[in-house]
């Protein structure tokens, strides 16, 4: 009996383990990836300070950012570029999305501020690329001209 015991007692905790593993599992699979703005690399125009994450339902992304400190009451593009790196402006690299969808998917992505110059929203965009492809890629803001001012790594989201 006691051993009968014994074995439903493991198989409780067994059963405990397995659902915790699967909720750690659930968690892996919100896939989000995250870029903390620094400054772009080489120039001498202001950067914004801010966070863009990217969520994704497969190649479609979800593109939130939360940025201070950019020209007040203007608008600019976002974008993920071809790069994996922030570091060296030769390795940037230009827009990052699957040419089998045709047109530029980045081509109207835009942050837009208010009077204050700070620029929250989201916008969604379909580039073709998934979450494990976008994964290392250079987040790029432009200013008004078109100019690069940011850029940041998107890396997978610790929270
Ligand atoms: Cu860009």
């Amino acid at each position: 009996m006691t051993t009968f015991n014994t074995v439903k007692k493991m198989l409780y905790v067994s059963a405990v383990l397995s659902s915790s593993a699967f909720l750690s599992m659930q968690v892996a699979a919100d896939q989000t990836l995250t870029a903390d703005l620094g400054a772009y690399p080489g120039s001498s125009l202001s950067a914004p300070t801010g966070k863009v994450s990217v969520s994704f339902d497969k190649e479609t992304l979800t593109v939130k950012f939360d940025m201070n400190g950019i020209a007040p009451s203007s608008k600019g593009g976002i974008h993920i570029h071809t790069g994996t790196s922030c570091d060296d402006a030769s390795k940037v690299g230009g827009h990052y999305w699957s040419a089998t969808l045709g047109d530029d998917a980045w081509k109207t992505t835009t942050w837009e501020s208010d009077s204050n110059g700070s620029a929250k929203g989201e916008l969604m965009v379909k580039t073709g690329y998934n979450y494990a492809q976008n994964l290392s890629h250079a987040l790029v803001i432009h200013n008004a001209e078109g100019s690069r001012i940011a850029c940041g790594v998107l890396t997978a989201s610790t929270y």
